[in-house]
């Protein structure tokens, strides 16, 4: 793909003026100021098509940005301590329509989570509504420039233990600052573009779901999954 062709497409802080979906979406999530936008310029190769925030949790809209056959789309930050209730509602009116239109090609969620710091409440929330959802996703740790590489590791192993399904689901350590995961974010890109198949692990998968990467047989196409493990098929 040609990262530096992509375009602003529309903004949206109403379920009502919501685009219509005619293209694959791959989405950004996480909290306010995990990196969400800076992410999205980096892949971009672009300084500032997304809005870098100086005021974390001021915009409650959904940007969506066009690139070829797919849409990337930028959700606002959850978690920021000064909104208001009323804001809070909005917020979860706007991220549930968006995730819950069972009419959109949502394809893949990046869900990021700042590499510093154990994931908060609402980061579990939001992965366990992926998982229940059965939105594939992928993890991004954020600001890993910011740790050194002993830390890191901690922090790892606290994952590990703080994330549901850790072991099941994709995650990618990256940096803005030294592009650290950056060719892997673009690679997962591009296999979704391509419109590579995710493959969802049947419901009792445990851990021997190695048969489940086999080639799908044309009767038997991959089902949904109830125990959330997610994956683009890479392999
Ligand atoms: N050191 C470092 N700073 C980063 C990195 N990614 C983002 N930042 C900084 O983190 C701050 C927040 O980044 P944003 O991209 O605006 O975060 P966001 O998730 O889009 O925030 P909201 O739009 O409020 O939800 C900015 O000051 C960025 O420069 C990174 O990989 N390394
Ligand atoms: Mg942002």
């Amino acid at each position: 793909m040609n990262y530096q062709n992509a375009q602003f497409f529309t903004s949206f802080g109403r379920l009502s003026q919501m685009p219509p979906s005619d293209r694959v979406e791959i989405a950004f999530s996480g909290r306010s100021n995990v990196g969400k936008s800076s992410l999205l310029n980096k892949i971009l190769n672009r300084k500032a098509l997304a809005r870098v925030s100086s005021m974390p949790g001021k915009t409650v809209t959904i940007n969506f940005f066009s690139l070829e056959n797919v849409f990337f789309v930028d959700l606002p930050g959850y978690g920021y301590a000064k909104v208001s209730k009323r804001e809070k509602e909005k917020w979860g009116e706007l991220i549930g329509g968006y995730l819950n239109d069972g009419e959109r090609q949502l394809e893949l969620v990046f869900q990021l989570i700042d590499i510093r710091h154990a994931p908060s409440k609402e980061d579990i929330m939001m992965i366990n509504f992926l998982i229940d959802n059965e939105i594939p996703f992928v993890i991004i740790f954020t600001k890993a420039d910011k740790l050194k590489p002993s830390k890191r590791e901690e922090r790892m192993q606290g994952f590990a233990r703080e994330i549901p399904c850790f072991e099941q689901i994709t995650s990618i350590v990256a940096s803005t600052v030294t592009g650290e995961g950056i060719e892997e974010i673009r690679e997962i890109i591009e296999e979704v573009a391509e419109g590579a198949e995710i493959y969802h692990l049947p419901p009792d998968a445990n851990d021997d779901y190695e048969d489940f990467y086999d080639e799908p047989s044309d009767d038997e196409p991959p089902q949904g999954f109830g125990g959330g493990y997610l994956r683009p098929n890479r392999k």
